[in-house]
């Protein structure tokens, strides 16, 4: 990080004594100055997921109202570490510095909505988008176009506001929505993928990709049995496809 890019973060005096007693005398005015600047924006991150869940649990909550059943089976978020960060900063060229993170990266926050049905992620999709203080700034659908090794979810790099004591900021982080069949193999195919020691064979990745397309197929098939059971409930809400 530059120094001026810091100089103007002000620690107060309780948080230096406090940074000093953890890490010992040995660290620098301006190791502190950015190391605080990185929690603080970590902070933001993390308000963000909170904001973003909550979006996402009023609709659950909105929706188990009105047709008694829940479209999310659950949310996980996460902050991506500290070395991943450097890391994706390092492959793309970009400057290592806590304002170039947050110009250039959207995926530092991350939200994963697991639902019951596929139509649950799209219906999910466009009540979040026709909130007016969220800004969809790109979104991937994995779904309709999956990747050549069978991944499926909807992507969306979204920005939204966090409301603080002296200021709002906008964020940006990245919203992954998927099925619970899309999820499982989703974490079993990363699994498979970072076992570095072994080679990952051609064969192992059309069994892969068969085991993609099998998943989506059941989907499809428990949300035609959804269509059949709610339809004339859940028409109002569905999303025209
Ligand atoms: P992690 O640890 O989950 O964060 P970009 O993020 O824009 O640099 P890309 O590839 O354009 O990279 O973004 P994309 O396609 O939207 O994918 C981003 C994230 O989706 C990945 O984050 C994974 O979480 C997930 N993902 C994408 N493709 C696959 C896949 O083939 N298998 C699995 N299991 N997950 C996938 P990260 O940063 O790779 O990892």
């Amino acid at each position: 990080m530059k120094m001026d890019e810091t100089k103007n973060v002000s620690v107060s005096q309780d948080d230096t004594e406090l940074i000093k007693k953890i890490f010992g005398d040995e660290f620098s005015e301006d190791t502190i100055r950015k190391t605080y600047s990185f929690a603080k924006l970590m902070s933001y991150y993390s308000c963000a997921m909170m904001e973003i869940e909550t979006k996402f649990k009023v609709l659950n909550e909105e929706f188990s109202l009105r047709f008694d059943r829940q479209p999310i089976s659950s949310i996980k978020s996460r902050l991506k570490n500290p070395i991943s960060i450097r890391n994706k900063m390092l492959v793309n060229n970009y400057p290592l510095s806590v304002e170039s993170i947050e110009r250039n990266l959207n995926d530092v926050a991350g939200i994963r909505v697991i639902c019951s049905f596929v139509n649950d992620v799209y219906m999910l999709a466009e009540a979040l988008k026709k909130q007016d203080d969220i800004q969809i700034i790109e979104e991937k659908d994995y779904i309709a176009y999956p990747k050549e090794n069978g991944y499926r979810s909807l992507h969306l790099i979204v920005a939204v506001p966090i409301f603080l004591q002296q200021e709002k900021r906008v964020m940006r982080a990245e919203i992954q929505l998927r099925t619970i069949a899309m999820d499982s193999w989703a974490s079993l195919e990363h699994q498979l993928r970072y076992k570095k020691e072994f080679d990952f064979s051609v064969d192992m990745a059309e069994e892969l990709k068969k085991c993609a397309d099998l998943s989506a197929d059941l989907d499809n098939r428990m949300n035609a049995l959804r269509k059949k059971v709610y339809r004339d409930k859940e028409t109002p809400y569905m999303p025209a496809r």
